[in-house]
Protein backbone atom coordinates (compact mmCIF):
# COMPACT_ATOMS: atom_id res chain seq x y z
CA UNK A 1 0.00 0.00 0.00
CA UNK A 2 1.00 3.38 -0.95
CA UNK A 3 2.18 5.76 2.18
CA UNK A 4 -0.45 8.90 2.50
CA UNK A 5 0.86 12.16 3.41
CA UNK A 6 -1.85 14.92 4.28
CA UNK A 7 -1.58 18.71 3.53
CA UNK A 8 -3.96 21.33 5.26
CA UNK A 9 -4.58 24.57 3.18
CA UNK A 10 -4.49 24.83 -0.47
CA UNK A 11 -3.37 27.70 -1.09
CA UNK A 12 -0.02 28.68 -2.21
CA UNK A 13 2.71 27.39 0.17
CA UNK A 14 0.03 23.90 0.60
CA UNK A 15 -1.01 23.67 -3.02
CA UNK A 16 2.77 24.25 -4.19
CA UNK A 17 3.89 21.26 -1.75
CA UNK A 18 1.26 19.01 -2.37
CA UNK A 19 2.36 19.30 -6.48
CA UNK A 20 6.32 18.72 -5.25
CA UNK A 21 5.20 15.62 -3.22
CA UNK A 22 3.24 14.36 -5.98
CA UNK A 23 6.09 14.48 -8.34
CA UNK A 24 8.16 12.86 -6.23
CA UNK A 25 5.92 10.04 -6.68
CA UNK A 26 6.39 7.95 -3.43
CA UNK A 27 2.85 8.83 -1.74
CA UNK A 28 -0.47 9.60 -2.22
CA UNK A 29 -1.44 12.85 -1.03
CA UNK A 30 -4.70 14.35 0.46
CA UNK A 31 -5.10 17.90 0.32
CA UNK A 32 -7.45 19.79 2.87
CA UNK A 33 -8.97 23.11 2.95
CA UNK A 34 -12.19 25.23 4.29
CA UNK A 35 -12.90 26.55 1.30
CA UNK A 36 -15.53 24.35 -1.13
CA UNK A 37 -13.66 23.32 -4.26
CA UNK A 38 -10.58 24.88 -3.70
CA UNK A 39 -8.61 21.63 -2.64
CA UNK A 40 -10.83 19.34 -5.05
CA UNK A 41 -10.35 21.36 -7.98
CA UNK A 42 -5.94 21.78 -7.40
CA UNK A 43 -6.12 17.79 -6.70
CA UNK A 44 -7.93 17.05 -9.91
CA UNK A 45 -5.67 19.82 -12.04
CA UNK A 46 -2.73 17.70 -10.44
CA UNK A 47 -4.03 14.51 -10.83
CA UNK A 48 -4.72 14.73 -14.39
CA UNK A 49 -0.91 16.22 -14.40
CA UNK A 50 0.36 12.64 -14.14
CA UNK A 51 0.36 11.11 -17.45
CA UNK A 52 2.43 14.37 -18.52
CA UNK A 53 5.27 14.29 -16.01
CA UNK A 54 4.78 10.37 -15.42
CA UNK A 55 3.75 10.25 -11.65
CA UNK A 56 1.14 8.16 -10.58
CA UNK A 57 1.27 9.60 -6.84
CA UNK A 58 -3.05 9.76 -5.86
CA UNK A 59 -4.37 13.39 -5.19
CA UNK A 60 -7.23 13.94 -3.63
CA UNK A 61 -8.93 17.21 -2.38
CA UNK A 62 -11.14 17.36 0.02
CA UNK A 63 -12.90 19.70 3.37
CA UNK A 64 -13.05 16.59 5.57
CA UNK A 65 -10.55 14.55 7.41
CA UNK A 66 -11.96 10.87 6.71
CA UNK A 67 -9.78 10.96 3.78
CA UNK A 68 -6.45 11.62 5.89
CA UNK A 69 -7.15 8.79 8.00
CA UNK A 70 -3.73 7.10 8.16
CA UNK A 71 -1.63 9.58 7.01
CA UNK A 72 1.89 8.81 7.64
CA UNK A 73 2.72 12.40 7.48
CA UNK A 74 0.30 15.16 8.06
CA UNK A 75 1.64 19.06 7.28
CA UNK A 76 -0.36 22.23 8.56
CA UNK A 77 -0.44 25.27 6.18
CA UNK A 78 -3.58 26.22 7.10
CA UNK A 79 -4.09 30.08 8.14
CA UNK A 80 -3.47 33.49 6.93
CA UNK A 81 -0.48 34.94 5.61
CA UNK A 82 0.88 38.01 6.39
CA UNK A 83 0.69 41.01 4.45
CA UNK A 84 2.97 44.05 4.08
CA UNK A 85 3.91 46.08 7.07
CA UNK A 86 2.60 42.62 9.08
CA UNK A 87 4.52 41.13 11.52
CA UNK A 88 4.61 37.24 11.60
CA UNK A 89 3.11 38.07 15.04
CA UNK A 90 -0.06 39.62 13.93
CA UNK A 91 -0.86 36.41 12.92
CA UNK A 92 -1.31 34.74 16.27
CA UNK A 93 -5.11 35.00 17.87
CA UNK A 94 -6.29 33.81 14.35
CA UNK A 95 -4.12 31.26 13.49
CA UNK A 96 -3.98 29.86 16.50
CA UNK A 97 -7.61 28.84 16.24
CA UNK A 98 -7.01 27.34 12.80
CA UNK A 99 -4.24 25.42 13.81
CA UNK A 100 -5.51 23.79 17.05
CA UNK A 101 -8.66 22.89 14.81
CA UNK A 102 -6.74 21.62 12.38
CA UNK A 103 -4.39 19.65 14.74
CA UNK A 104 -7.27 18.27 16.75
CA UNK A 105 -8.88 17.03 13.75
CA UNK A 106 -6.09 15.53 12.34
CA UNK A 107 -4.90 13.87 15.50
CA UNK A 108 -8.16 12.13 15.51
CA UNK A 109 -8.05 10.90 11.91
CA UNK A 110 -4.21 9.80 12.12
CA UNK A 111 -3.45 9.29 15.78
CA UNK A 112 0.15 7.88 15.06
CA UNK A 113 0.86 10.65 12.28
CA UNK A 114 4.05 12.92 12.21
CA UNK A 115 3.02 16.80 12.29
CA UNK A 116 4.73 19.36 10.66
CA UNK A 117 3.78 22.90 11.23
CA UNK A 118 4.18 25.91 8.89
CA UNK A 119 1.96 28.14 9.78
CA UNK A 120 3.12 32.03 11.30
CA UNK A 121 4.32 32.75 13.94
CA UNK A 122 6.07 29.19 13.03
CA UNK A 123 7.41 28.27 17.03
CA UNK A 124 4.23 29.52 18.69
CA UNK A 125 2.33 27.33 16.50
CA UNK A 126 3.90 24.86 17.18
CA UNK A 127 3.45 24.86 20.44
CA UNK A 128 -0.47 25.24 19.75
CA UNK A 129 0.00 21.93 17.88
CA UNK A 130 1.96 20.13 19.96
CA UNK A 131 -0.32 20.96 23.05
CA UNK A 132 -3.53 20.36 20.71
CA UNK A 133 -2.84 16.76 19.61
CA UNK A 134 -0.97 15.98 22.87
CA UNK A 135 1.76 13.67 20.91
CA UNK A 136 5.23 13.53 21.56
CA UNK A 137 7.75 16.40 20.72
CA UNK A 138 9.19 13.61 18.21
CA UNK A 139 5.99 13.89 16.25
CA UNK A 140 5.51 17.62 16.04
CA UNK A 141 8.13 19.45 14.39
CA UNK A 142 7.97 23.12 12.39
CA UNK A 143 9.38 23.93 9.26
CA UNK A 144 11.40 27.37 8.96
CA UNK A 145 14.94 26.70 9.71
CA UNK A 146 15.72 24.90 5.97
CA UNK A 147 14.18 27.93 4.40
CA UNK A 148 16.10 30.54 6.42
CA UNK A 149 18.97 28.66 5.82
CA UNK A 150 18.35 28.19 1.62
CA UNK A 151 17.66 32.26 2.10
CA UNK A 152 21.20 32.57 3.58
CA UNK A 153 22.85 29.88 1.37
CA UNK A 154 21.24 31.75 -1.82
CA UNK A 155 22.31 35.14 -0.70
CA UNK A 156 26.18 33.81 -0.29
CA UNK A 157 26.21 32.31 -3.77
CA UNK A 158 25.08 34.82 -5.19
CA UNK A 159 28.02 37.15 -3.62
CA UNK A 160 30.22 34.53 -4.57
CA UNK A 161 29.09 33.88 -7.71
CA UNK A 162 29.26 30.32 -6.14
CA UNK A 163 27.34 27.20 -6.74
CA UNK A 164 24.44 26.90 -3.74
CA UNK A 165 24.92 23.50 -3.69
CA UNK A 166 28.61 24.25 -2.15
CA UNK A 167 27.40 26.75 0.46
CA UNK A 168 26.92 24.63 3.91
CA UNK A 169 25.48 27.11 6.59
CA UNK A 170 22.98 26.69 9.55
CA UNK A 171 20.34 29.16 10.45
CA UNK A 172 19.01 28.53 14.31
CA UNK A 173 16.73 30.09 16.52
CA UNK A 174 12.92 31.44 16.09
CA UNK A 175 11.32 31.84 13.08
CA UNK A 176 11.35 35.97 13.31
CA UNK A 177 13.26 39.06 13.20
CA UNK A 178 16.40 37.59 15.75
CA UNK A 179 16.67 34.68 14.12
CA UNK A 180 20.79 33.29 14.41
CA UNK A 181 22.71 32.79 10.95
CA UNK A 182 25.60 31.31 12.35
CA UNK A 183 28.41 32.60 10.11
CA UNK A 184 31.21 30.59 11.90
CA UNK A 185 29.30 27.10 11.05
CA UNK A 186 29.04 28.55 7.41
CA UNK A 187 31.51 27.37 4.58
CA UNK A 188 31.85 27.25 0.43
CA UNK A 189 33.49 24.20 -0.47
CA UNK A 190 34.76 23.55 2.81
CA UNK A 191 36.39 27.08 3.36
CA UNK A 192 34.99 29.38 5.97
CA UNK A 193 32.60 32.11 4.79
CA UNK A 194 34.74 34.73 6.84
CA UNK A 195 37.70 34.41 5.12
CA UNK A 196 35.78 34.82 1.30
CA UNK A 197 33.49 37.75 2.32
CA UNK A 198 34.37 40.50 4.57
CA UNK A 199 32.81 41.02 7.93
CA UNK A 200 30.60 43.95 6.68
CA UNK A 201 29.23 42.57 3.84
CA UNK A 202 28.58 39.16 5.79
CA UNK A 203 26.46 41.38 8.48
CA UNK A 204 24.43 42.57 5.74
CA UNK A 205 23.89 39.32 4.18
CA UNK A 206 22.85 38.37 7.60
CA UNK A 207 20.35 40.85 8.12
CA UNK A 208 19.05 39.94 4.77
CA UNK A 209 18.08 36.64 5.86
CA UNK A 210 16.46 37.59 8.96
CA UNK A 211 14.49 40.32 6.54
CA UNK A 212 13.84 37.11 4.03
CA UNK A 213 10.24 36.81 4.35
CA UNK A 214 9.53 40.19 4.53
CA UNK A 215 11.60 41.02 1.23
CA UNK A 216 9.54 38.67 -0.69
CA UNK A 217 6.07 39.96 0.98
CA UNK A 218 7.19 43.74 -0.02
CA UNK A 219 7.82 42.65 -3.58
CA UNK A 220 4.14 40.40 -3.41
CA UNK A 221 2.44 42.49 -2.20
CA UNK A 222 -0.56 40.41 -0.75
CA UNK A 223 0.70 37.05 0.28
CA UNK A 224 4.34 35.58 1.21
CA UNK A 225 6.83 33.61 0.18
CA UNK A 226 6.15 29.51 -1.07
CA UNK A 227 7.81 28.05 -3.71
CA UNK A 228 11.20 28.30 -1.17
CA UNK A 229 8.98 27.07 2.24
CA UNK A 230 7.29 24.44 -0.01
CA UNK A 231 10.59 22.92 -1.49
CA UNK A 232 12.22 23.18 2.67
CA UNK A 233 9.07 21.37 3.85
CA UNK A 234 9.16 18.78 1.07
CA UNK A 235 13.22 18.24 2.02
CA UNK A 236 11.64 17.32 5.65
CA UNK A 237 9.14 15.12 4.18
CA UNK A 238 11.77 13.21 2.47
CA UNK A 239 14.18 12.76 5.15
CA UNK A 240 10.65 11.35 6.98
CA UNK A 241 9.24 9.60 4.48
CA UNK A 242 12.29 7.60 2.93
CA UNK A 243 14.11 7.84 6.77
CA UNK A 244 17.30 9.23 5.58
CA UNK A 245 18.21 10.69 9.24
CA UNK A 246 19.01 13.98 7.49
CA UNK A 247 20.16 16.64 9.56
CA UNK A 248 18.16 19.67 8.98
CA UNK A 249 17.43 23.09 11.13
CA UNK A 250 13.82 22.25 12.64
CA UNK A 251 11.84 24.11 15.41
CA UNK A 252 12.25 21.79 17.79
CA UNK A 253 10.52 20.90 21.52
CA UNK A 254 13.46 21.35 23.02
CA UNK A 255 13.69 19.88 27.16
CA UNK A 256 16.75 20.89 27.95
CA UNK A 257 18.84 20.99 24.82
CA UNK A 258 20.88 24.55 24.24
CA UNK A 259 20.01 25.05 27.79
CA UNK A 260 15.95 25.54 27.14
CA UNK A 261 13.01 23.99 27.94
CA UNK A 262 9.68 23.58 27.06
CA UNK A 263 9.90 26.16 23.85
CA UNK A 264 10.05 25.14 20.25
CA UNK A 265 13.38 26.59 18.83
CA UNK A 266 15.47 26.05 15.63
CA UNK A 267 17.92 23.82 15.98
CA UNK A 268 19.87 20.69 14.08
CA UNK A 269 17.54 17.48 13.78
CA UNK A 270 17.72 14.45 12.28
CA UNK A 271 14.47 13.57 11.08
CA UNK A 272 13.77 9.90 9.98
CA UNK A 273 10.88 7.72 10.33
CA UNK A 274 10.35 8.06 13.96
CA UNK A 275 10.04 11.88 13.42
CA UNK A 276 12.51 13.96 15.18
CA UNK A 277 15.34 11.01 15.72
CA UNK A 278 17.95 13.38 17.69
CA UNK A 279 18.50 16.52 18.62
CA UNK A 280 22.45 17.51 17.26
CA UNK A 281 23.91 19.84 19.90
CA UNK A 282 26.46 22.34 18.17
CA UNK A 283 29.22 24.08 20.31
CA UNK A 284 28.43 27.95 20.78
CA UNK A 285 30.56 30.87 21.13
CA UNK A 286 29.48 33.53 23.78
CA UNK A 287 28.12 35.91 20.92
CA UNK A 288 26.24 33.14 19.57
CA UNK A 289 24.74 31.66 22.81
CA UNK A 290 23.42 35.63 23.40
CA UNK A 291 21.99 35.84 19.79
CA UNK A 292 20.04 32.78 20.37
CA UNK A 293 19.01 33.85 23.86
CA UNK A 294 17.17 36.93 22.29
CA UNK A 295 15.85 34.53 19.89
CA UNK A 296 14.78 32.01 22.48
CA UNK A 297 13.09 35.13 24.29
CA UNK A 298 11.09 36.55 21.83
CA UNK A 299 9.57 32.93 21.03
CA UNK A 300 9.10 32.65 24.90
CA UNK A 301 7.34 36.20 24.71
CA UNK A 302 4.98 35.22 21.67
CA UNK A 303 4.38 31.37 23.84
CA UNK A 304 3.00 33.39 26.48
CA UNK A 305 0.46 35.51 23.65
CA UNK A 306 -0.70 32.12 22.61
CA UNK A 307 -1.22 30.53 26.07
CA UNK A 308 -3.66 33.22 27.34
CA UNK A 309 -5.10 33.36 23.45
CA UNK A 310 -5.77 30.03 24.01
CA UNK A 311 -7.27 30.09 27.80
CA UNK A 312 -9.76 32.87 26.82
CA UNK A 313 -11.03 30.85 23.64
CA UNK A 314 -11.39 27.21 25.05
CA UNK A 315 -11.05 24.61 22.73
CA UNK A 316 -14.55 23.71 21.18
P1 LIG B 1 -2.64 31.07 1.71
O1 LIG B 1 -3.59 32.12 2.17
O2 LIG B 1 -2.27 31.03 0.28
O3 LIG B 1 -3.23 29.63 2.09
C1 LIG B 1 -3.77 29.35 3.33
C2 LIG B 1 -4.92 28.40 3.12
O4 LIG B 1 -5.37 27.94 4.40
C3 LIG B 1 -6.12 29.03 2.43
O5 LIG B 1 -6.45 28.33 1.25
C4 LIG B 1 -7.23 28.94 3.46
O6 LIG B 1 -8.52 28.74 2.91
C5 LIG B 1 -6.77 27.74 4.29
N1 LIG B 1 -7.41 27.66 5.59
C6 LIG B 1 -7.70 28.65 6.46
N2 LIG B 1 -8.32 28.16 7.56
C7 LIG B 1 -8.39 26.84 7.38
C8 LIG B 1 -8.93 25.77 8.15
N3 LIG B 1 -9.50 25.99 9.34
N4 LIG B 1 -8.88 24.52 7.66
C9 LIG B 1 -8.30 24.28 6.45
N5 LIG B 1 -7.79 25.25 5.67
C10 LIG B 1 -7.83 26.51 6.13
O7 LIG B 1 -1.34 31.19 2.64
P2 LIG B 1 0.10 30.57 2.37
O8 LIG B 1 0.93 31.53 1.62
O9 LIG B 1 -0.08 29.20 1.84
O10 LIG B 1 0.70 30.51 3.86
C11 LIG B 1 0.13 29.63 4.80
C12 LIG B 1 0.73 29.84 6.19
O11 LIG B 1 2.10 29.47 6.19
C13 LIG B 1 0.70 31.29 6.68
O12 LIG B 1 0.44 31.32 8.06
C14 LIG B 1 2.11 31.78 6.40
O13 LIG B 1 2.48 32.87 7.21
C15 LIG B 1 2.89 30.52 6.74
N6 LIG B 1 4.22 30.45 6.17
C16 LIG B 1 5.21 29.98 6.99
C17 LIG B 1 6.48 29.82 6.54
C18 LIG B 1 7.53 29.27 7.44
O14 LIG B 1 8.72 29.41 7.15
N7 LIG B 1 7.17 28.60 8.52
C19 LIG B 1 6.86 30.19 5.15
C20 LIG B 1 5.73 30.63 4.35
C21 LIG B 1 4.46 30.75 4.86
C1 LIG C 1 8.56 33.60 5.28
O1 LIG C 1 9.59 33.61 5.97
C2 LIG C 1 6.28 34.43 5.67
O2 LIG C 1 7.39 33.17 7.31
C3 LIG C 1 7.25 33.37 5.96
O3 LIG C 1 8.56 33.78 4.06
Amino acid sequence: MRKKITVVGAGNVGATLVQRLAERDYADIVMVDIIGGLPQGKALDLRETGPILGYDSRVIGTNAYRETAGSEVCVITSGLPRKPGMSRDDLVETNMKIVREVTQKLAKASPKTILIVVSNPLDAMCHVALKASRFPRERVIGMAGVLDTARFRSFIAEELKVSVKDVEAYVLGGHGDSMVPLVRYTSVAGVPVEKLIEKQRLNEIVQRTRDGGAEVVALLKSGSAYYAPSAAVAEMVDSIILDKKRILPCAAHLNGEYGYKGLYIGVPCKLGAKGLEEIVEIELSATERRALDKSAASVKELVGVVDRAMSRAPAA
